[in-house]
């Protein structure tokens, strides 16, 4: 009220002329910052200046939350348990079979391979190919790969002329390099021992343990090809063609062939590359013994994978 008073006085003292006294008008001119009214351009400007700052902090914000994700450390990676000088050569396993299976076990007819008679007879004719495809010349049944590989003369089918044809021979546990001597007692092979079993392999080949059990075992030639030695076991006790037909539901087990080869009985794969046996008397585990070809587009050792079936004996 006195401020109402003072420019009312104000305005009555210059209606009247009179002088004004300086320190009376100061006071009244002299109003305090916050009194002034904002413009809207002062308005507009403050609100301006709030956005940009809600901008820029929404910015670096975002920012912020790209590089926290962007340079978080990676996760640690596993190391690869294989050595740089791991055998790369190896190939699958089993065999991939797609077609439907249709088998039954009434269908087969039992054959029994007989070990102990050997044949002059040679099942290939000289200058032909060998039943896996490579070439065998003198019709031995080895290829000139086995041939090189046992020492045997490629071009001549009875090396040590007793009359027994190389691959028969050995087929037979013959040497083909001296008439009447067992592979027994040569150099040619070596007997691998396992708690479950022995075979024969050529001794130029290497054996390699995949594991502490010794369940699959490679003997691996110097082409990479290789026999394979695998101890499944059969957890449900099953009778071995239930068993075949239901781990191998893609092949007809009438196509398969029973086979009695030592103290084991068993199933020849259709393709003839590979063996189901177990003990007549115990077919909680099953020995798969397969030839793998390691992908060339023929078997060079065809008649070397079947004279290591004739020797594979289960331990008694
Ligand atoms: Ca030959
Ligand atoms: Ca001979």
């Amino acid at each position: 009220m006195a401020f109402l008073s003072k420019k009312k006085k104000l305005k009555k003292l210059q209606a009247q002329d009179q002088t004004v006294d300086p320190a009376l008008v100061e006071q009244i001119h002299v109003m305090p910052q916050r009194f002034y009214v904002k413009t809207k351009k002062q308005r507009f400007g403050v609100i301006l200046v709030v956005v940009l700052g809600i901008l820029i902090i929404g910015g670096l914000a975002g920012f912020a939350y790209y590089l926290n994700q962007n340079l978080a450390p990676l996760s640690p990676q596993p190391v690869s348990n294989q050595s740089p000088t791991a055998d790369t050569t190896t190939p699958p396993l089993a065999p991939v079979v797609t077609a439907p299976a249709t088998s039954t076990s009434s269908t087969n007819t039992s054959v029994s391979i007989d070990l102990n008679q050997p044949t002059t007879t040679p099942t290939t004719t000289p200058g032909t190919t060998s039943p896996g495809g490579s070439i065998d010349l003198d019709g031995d049944q080895l290829t000139s790969v086995e041939e090189s590989l046992y020492g045997t003369n490629p071009t001549r089918a009875d090396t040590d002329g007793d009359t027994f044809l190389d691959g028969p021979e050995l087929l037979n546990g013959f040497s083909p390099l001296g008439a009447g001597q067992r592979i027994g007692d040569t150099s040619l092979f070596t007997s691998y021992g396992h708690p479950d079993y022995s075979i024969i392999y050529p001794s130029a080949w290497q054996v390699q343990e995949r594991d502490a059990e010794k369940r699959e075992v490679l003997f691996v030639s110097d082409l990479g090809e290789f026999v394979e030695v695998l101890v499944i076991p059969n957890i449900n006790n099953l009778p071995l063609d239930e068993w075949f037909s239901q781990t191998l539901p893609g092949v007809s087990f009438a196509d398969a062939t029973l086979v009695t080869i030592n103290n084991t009985t068993g199933i020849r794969h259709p393709d003839g590359l590979s063996y189901y046996l177990v003990s007549p008397n115990n077919v909680s585990t099953i020995y798969f013994i397969l030839y793998n070809n390691a992908g060339a587009v023929d078997e060079h050792f065809l008649t070397t994978f079947n004279v290591m079936v004739k020797n594979f004996f289960l331990t008694p």
